[in-house]
């Protein structure tokens, strides 16, 4: 009976073994098959040497100035003004003529992202309303052909930017409320623009391909291209495997993104998120948004428009915006601060007068963020931590308390300063985690930096 009871067993074993090695066998075949076959999610990318080495340049960069630029800078009601107002193509085409930035001045804005201690700038190459801010060769719907300023503005950019080594990206709307071949058309840009009901979406993207080799070309070293618009037909067919090859193919080096607000797609190399630390939704954009294990970067604007608005005062201040470069390298992040210059090509002086403040700072702090990875403790509502080898930096947000106790993370600690002008601090490591006492007036309105370094 035990025999034969431990027969039916065995017997049970190697029928759950075959089971097991039918469904091993079936799972790798579907595999294979989502591999070779699902065009997004399938293709395996081996980022190359250069293109690493650009993941850690960036990583250690921390802060970059956005720049959205345009003819539509010209009505002062920000980028989005074409579908806001409904202006259909023949009537927006008239505002390229309007557009003569006399004032524009590369060395200034590079400059001014120098004084505000940014390493890079993300430039809009071609924002949704289609136009493109450089000599494009492939569409004469471009600030050369179509401006009475006639310069390309793009390449007095990247010049200036490589004279004074600072990296420059570029943003490309994928969305287009210009070209006819944009179509089916999205959620934006629809009827009212008077395009023709039908249109070939591969000869869209293949304009833009075309485009995107130009300035992958044109333009020296581009530091990466920041995609946005996917998110205006979320099911069409991107052909993302095939821009994405282009671009690596053309600069190794360029680091691919794109704000599709979703996990990143193979190909890219870094992940952004819109007006939102990695991980929040406070826009809504970013419900189905995954934090994955690429370089981060948040972006924001310095008031609440991201193309020049005549009306908007709603600047944020020195304070605002320190903490969210510091809470975003807290999270690991980069921040990316957006301005809107002028039509005169000027930018706001309220807005150089921020950057500038930010400068001051990171002139003092920039030891803390520079070259420095989310710390040892994630966010908390006192503050964050980031770290550089041995060296911890609490960065104290909102704290108003001569002493704290923070959560240990298992690691001896060697001292505790007050990280300006390394006044030692009383601490003890405790069962409750580790406590320092902070005098009075050393306390930051701003932020409280506290230098550890551990053993
Ligand atoms: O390029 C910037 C925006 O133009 C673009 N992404 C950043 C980096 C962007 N596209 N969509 N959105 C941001 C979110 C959409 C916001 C909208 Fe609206 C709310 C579109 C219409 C209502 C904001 C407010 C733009 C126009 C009015």
């Amino acid at each position: 009976m035990n025999i034969r009871i431990q027969n039916n067993v065995r017997h049970d074993c190697i029928g759950t073994t075959k089971k097991f090695r039918i469904l091993l066998t079936f799972m790798l075949l579907l595999f294979l098959y989502m591999a070779t076959v699902n065009p997004l999610h399938g293709q395996s990318y081996q980022p190359s040497p250069e293109n690493l080495k650009t993941r850690e340049w960036f990583q250690n960069a921390k802060f970059g100035l956005f720049i959205h630029w345009g003819v539509y800078s010209v009505l002062g009601d920000g980028e989005w003004v074409m579908n806001q107002q409904q202006i259909p193509v023949n009537i927006y085409e008239k505002i390229p003529s309007f557009f003569n930035p006399t004032e524009f001045d590369a060395k200034a804005w590079v400059q001014m992202a120098k004084a505000a201690g940014m390493k890079y700038i993300t430039i809009t190459s071609k924002h949704h309303d289609g136009f493109a801010m450089w000599d494009s060769k492939v569409s004469d719907y471009n600030i050369v052909k179509r401006t009475p300023y006639g310069k390309d503005v793009l390449k007095m950019l990247a010049d200036e930017c490589k004279k004074e080594g600072i990296k420059l990206f570029f943003y490309h709307s994928q969305l287009d409320w210009h070209h006819p071949d944009y179509f089916p058309r999205g959620n934006t840009g629809g009827s009212w623009t008077g395009r023709p009901e039908s249109g070939d979406m591969n000869k869209y993207l293949d304009y833009m391909d075309a485009q995107l080799t130009e300035l992958l070309t044109n333009y020296g070293e581009v530091a990466g291209i920041w995609f946005d618009g996917m998110w205006d037909k979320k099911d069409a067919d991107w052909r993302l495997q095939k821009t994405y090859n282009l671009i690596h193919q053309l600069q190794p080096a360029a680091l691919v993104g794109s704000n599709h607000h979703r996990a990143p797609y193979p190909g890219e190399d870094f992940q952004m998120f819109e007006k939102d630390l990695p991980g929040h939704n406070t826009t809504g954009f970013s419900a189905e948004s995954k934090v994955g294990t690429l370089p981060k970067e948040t972006c924001e604007t310095i008031n609440n428009s991201w193309g020049f608005h005549l009306k908007d005062d709603k600047h944020k201040s020195k304070k605002d915006l320190i903490q969210y470069l510091v809470k975003a390298a807290g999270y690991d992040a980069n921040f990316l601060l957006n301005i809107g210059p002028m039509p005169n090509g000027k930018i706001q002086p309220e807005h150089v007068a921020l950057l500038n403040e930010m400068g001051e700072w990171i002139r003092i702090y920039g030891e803390t963020i520079y070259g420095t990875r989310g710390g040892p403790l994630t966010a908390r509502d006192w503050g964050v931590t980031t770290q550089n080898g041995n060296k911890v930096y609490v960065h104290l947000l909102k704290w108003f308390d001569e002493s704290i106790t923070i959560p240990s993370w298992g690691k001896k600690i060697k001292s505790v300063k007050i990280f300006q002008d390394k006044t030692p601090l009383k601490f003890s490591l405790n069962d409750f985690g580790l406590s320092f006492k902070i005098p009075k007036d050393k306390l930051n309105e701003i932020d409280t930096v506290i230098e550890i370094e551990i053993l």
